[in-house]
């Protein structure tokens, strides 16, 4: 099945993101910000009063809005659906909700087999309103690219086994090394949720998607390779089969980045602790996504600019290079640098050399 999006008919098809993500020549370094939508917005925070997010993800009129507010203020080169890794996992059912301050919180923790088997399996009839939101953004992003996403099967494991966000992912570790019948159930079974929920969001319109394993860093490269990669290569190639550029994007990764690439990314993207000139080696000949420290977004614009223009140096040593943050945009960020940060990666001259 390949989709619209992985077309010419695509509007943002000559996009500079979607060019970056193919490793062909581009206008201008891409840019956008992983979490550019949320906290760090007034027009968020004033659009968010008095409605929960799991709400405000599940209102299509609200994920247009709050989705379309970046790229109006900042003119970044992708837009990201607003949603959440466990959004899928909400809408098959599961008890859980995203709490002010802390994180998804999940009612009934995953431990058994019988646990894992209750999940029902996700379809597209249980996510019509992200189907219903994709539609409507694409509409209004024209030759802007939307970035579909979802949680990786470890990431959203530890949701699932721990009850909540956690540092150690204890739990989430004891079960893979202690009861691996249940681990492997758990995996396949949040994996296909995952890839099902992508190609809902690619089939809608979305051009790109992104795979996040944010958690994978507390993992090493041979607990990785055998207890979590083989269930992010079947998302990946599910994704693959859609047509549209994957990027797989963890924290803390520095030890995992070829192996992030060998699951099936087209561009991996790094956190800020490892720089690109080491990463890209490590990659495979694919392309990087990142990776400015997000603090430096509190330092002197000329400091953030000075330290950008390093990242986008390196950055031409990829096959492909699509700019954006180590991890998220921290909440108390002032707007005001981002739109500056985004106009001088933009205006970067590329040609001269
Ligand atoms: O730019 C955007 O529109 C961001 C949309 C987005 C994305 C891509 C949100 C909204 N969440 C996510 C993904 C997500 N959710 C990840 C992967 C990305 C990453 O590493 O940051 C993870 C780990 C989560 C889980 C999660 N959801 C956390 C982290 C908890 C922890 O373990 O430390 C939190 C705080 C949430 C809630 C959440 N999700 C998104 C927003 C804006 C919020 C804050 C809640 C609110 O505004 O009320």
């Amino acid at each position: 099945m390949t989709s619209v999006a992985s077309t010419p008919a695509n509007p943002a098809h000559d996009s500079a993101f979607l060019r970056a993500a193919r490793g062909e020549e581009v206008p201008h370094t891409p840019v956008w910000f992983m979490r550019q939508a949320g906290r760090s917005l007034p027009e968020y925070l004033r659009v968010r009063e008095g409605v929960a997010m799991l709400d405000a993800c599940m209102d299509p009129e609200l994920v247009v809005e709050i989705t379309m507010q970046p790229v109006r203020r900042y003119g970044v080169d992708a837009a990201i659906f607003f949603s959440d890794i466990v959004l899928p996992l909400k809408a098959v059912g599961v008890d859980l909700d995203i709490v002010p301050g802390v994180g998804p919180v999940v009612a009934e923790p995953v431990r058994t087999l019988a646990d894992v088997e209750r999940i029902p399996d996700l379809t597209p009839e249980h996510v019509g309103f992200i189907t219903e939101a994709v539609r409507g953004l694409v509409g209004e992003l024209g030759a802007t690219p939307l970035i579909g996403f979802a949680g990786a099967p470890f990431t959203v494991a530890s949701y699932l086994v721990e009850g909540g966000p956690s540092k150690e992912h204890a739990k989430t570790k004891a079960m893979m090394f202690g009861a691996p019948e249940v681990w492997d159930a758990l995996m396949r079974k949040i994996g296909a949720m995952a890839a099902s929920y992508l190609e809902v969001q690619v089939a809608a319109g979305a051009s790109a998607v992104q795979l996040f394993d944010s958690w994978a860093g507390a993992l090493t490269p041979a607990d990785y390779a055998e207890h979590v990669m083989p269930h992010s290569t079947t998302v990946l190639e599910r994704a693959g089969a859609l047509g549209v550029p994957r990027i797989h994007f963890g924290v803390g990764t520095a030890n995992l980045l070829d192996l992030m690439g060998e699951a099936g990314a087209d561009v991996v993207g790094v956190d800020w602790r490892t720089p690109l000139e080491r990463a890209i080696p490590l990659v495979g000949g694919r392309g990087v996504q990142g990776n400015l420290d997000p603090t430096l977004v509190f330092a002197p614009t000329e400091v953030m600019t000075a330290r950008a223009a390093e990242v986008i140096e390196a950055g031409r040593a990829a096959r492909g290079h699509i700019f954006n943050l180590g991890h998220g945009v921290i909440p108390s960020t002032d707007p005001d640098q981002l739109a500056r940060l985004t106009e001088f990666v933009q205006g970067y001259p590329l040609e001269q050399r």
